[in-house]
């Protein structure tokens, strides 16, 4: 392997294999086919996942990019149904308060093609829930680790969580109660980690449905220059 010092600092030559361009287009076109099969899934099967798949899953959202690589983000795996009853408590508590008197009209009016409401059985049913932390700093032998871009480095390893969450053959709902904070306290964790996003993991129920609604087309999304 060929080494190089930049900075002072090692680097390690780095190649992607050199397809050619039927392959790479087959490429990108069989990546985007599976993940436009992806759905946002509220109802799940009990059947147990074994654990090194969600660990696989896990490690893929290790692999995203981050602010100065500092990886702020820690994956919370629940798998004991008396912590999942906690969770699933304090967050419908809160969703149950959300949807009488927090959220206005327009927002309940935009959720209603959803089919969401205060109930979270999901929370319960699922084998896993991962609940993503963000750390607003490190903590190092007592030191503080600055961290940056912290949102945008979480929000893209939770976005490579969902594709390989998908690509195993699972389902998941992003769902973030609000306020999340119970999250914290149930699971005991340090006040410089904020709680992201919470995922429920497994099968999804042998009959379910989803929303009939379409993604935006290419035309609608990308701007030419
Ligand atoms: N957090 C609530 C409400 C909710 C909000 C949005 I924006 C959604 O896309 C879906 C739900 C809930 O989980 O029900």
């Amino acid at each position: 392997m060929e080494k190089k010092l930049i900075n002072g600092f090692e680097h390690l030559s780095y190649s992607r294999p050199d397809l050619s361009l039927e392959k790479l287009s087959e490429n990108a076109r069989t990546f985007y086919y599976e993940m436009n099969q992806r759905r946002t899934v509220r109802e799940f099967d009990t059947r147990p996942v074994p654990v090194e798949v969600i660990e696989n899953i896990i490690r893929t959202a290790g692999t995203a990019p981050s602010g100065a690589h500092k990886q702020p983000w820690t994956f919370c795996l629940i798998q004991d149904p008396e912590i999942k009853r906690k969770i699933r408590g304090a967050a419908e508590e809160e969703e149950r308060i959300s949807y009488a008197s927090r959220m206005p009209t327009t927002w309940k009016k935009d959720l209603a093609p959803l089919g969401t409401d205060w109930e979270k059985p999901f929370l319960e049913e699922a084998p896993y829930l991962i609940v993503v932390f963000r750390q607003s700093f490190g903590l190092q032998d007592g030191e503080k680790v600055q961290h940056y871009y912290v949102s945008k480095s979480v929000g893209i390893a939770c976005g490579f969580l969902i594709a390989a969450i998908h690509q195993a053959g699972l389902v998941t709902v992003t769902h973030t109660p609000s306020p999340m904070n119970f999250l914290s306290e149930i699971l005991n964790r340090p006040v410089h980690e904020k709680p992201f996003l919470l995922l429920p993991v497994g099968f999804a129920k042998a009959e379910t449905f989803v929303p009939n609604i379409e993604r935006k087309s290419l035309e609608e999304i990308l701007v030419r220059y």
